[in-house]
């Protein structure tokens, strides 16, 4: 089976230096935030709206309280590209070691392991997801993987009480670095919690109803595309270990494979996929 195009966009976008990214805090929206953020009902999570093109990011709130905060990319640089909540303290060498664990040589292991000490990731997607989650006091990075661009916001003042929507099924990663669910898949909301030690994403690729375990060995195996894989399916971006989101998702009445495709903190060059995190699992 072919890698999936994921993780090596990450990849390819994770070079700052040479993107020359202006890090600093965003203060376009600062001042009009406020008036600009329409209060929802009570117990409602305050919703974030990102527009990325091919030179920035853009939120239409940079100054937030913590608290459950709804995001929505309502629309990205290129196709295939997505965006990915990041906290660190160093963002550069946080970016200088994801893509060393993801080129594969020797020290990948270690490197992936540093990025999970020096950064947390709060999930995302690609254009038109919507997905929920909880965030500290602190200062953010929105970045989109394609283009390499971003921008920041700040948590900051007085918990808000929001509560996160009710997921209708639920997809975990364990501390085996595997898939869990709570059944079938079910929309309109899906959660994904990374209860794991190491940093997880979801991409979930349609497969045709008589796909089996077997079946998706042999292709884990083989350089060919096989043939039951499907158009569609979607993907939640990259959590850290702790982190839990839910997002807006249409399930289709389709058997889906779950796959993680992120480099593993143990096996140097070796995607978690390749390690046994992959599940099918049937959407209803
Ligand atoms: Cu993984």
């Amino acid at each position: 089976m072919k890698l999936p195009t994921k993780v090596s966009t990450l990849v390819v976008a994770v070079s700052l230096a040479a993107a020359g990214i202006a890090i600093g805090p965003t203060t376009a929206n600062a001042g009009t935030a406020d008036k600009l953020a329409r209060p929802g009902a009570p117990g409602t999570p305050k919703a974030v709206r990102i527009r990325s093109t091919d030179h920035k990011v853009k939120l239409s709130d940079a100054r937030f309280r913590p608290g459950v905060v709804q995001f929505r990319v309502v629309k990205t640089a290129a196709r295939g590209s997505s965006l990915v909540i990041l906290q660190t303290d160093n963002l550069d060498r946080t970016f200088k070691e994801f893509d060393k664990a993801a080129s594969g040589a020797p020290g990948g292991a270690d490197a992936m392991k540093t990025v999970d000490r020096i950064a947390t990731f709060y999930g995302g997607g690609a254009e038109g997801a919507r997905w929920q989650v909880r965030l500290g006091t602190g200062s953010y990075y929105m970045v989109d993987t394609r283009t390499n661009k971003l921008t920041t916001f700040k948590v900051k003042g007085e918990q808000t009480g929001a509560k996160m929507t009710k997921p209708d099924s639920a997809v975990w990663a364990t501390k085996q670095n595997q898939f869990e669910t709570s059944g079938d898949l079910t929309g309109n909301w899906v959660s994904f919690e990374n209860k794991a030690r190491e940093i997880h994403f979801l991409e979930a690729d349609r497969v045709a109803d008589g796909t089996t375990s077997s079946d998706v060995r042999k292709a884990l195996n083989s350089d060919k595309d096989p043939k039951w894989a499907l158009p569609g399916g979607f993907f939640f971006e990259i959590q850290s270990p702790g982190v839990k989101t839910v997002h807006r998702q249409d399930v289709k009445n389709s058997r889906y494979l779950l796959m993680c495709w992120m480099p593993s903190e143990e096996q140097d060059g070796v995607p978690h996929a390749m390690m046994g995190m992959w599940h099918l699992i049937d959407g209803a």
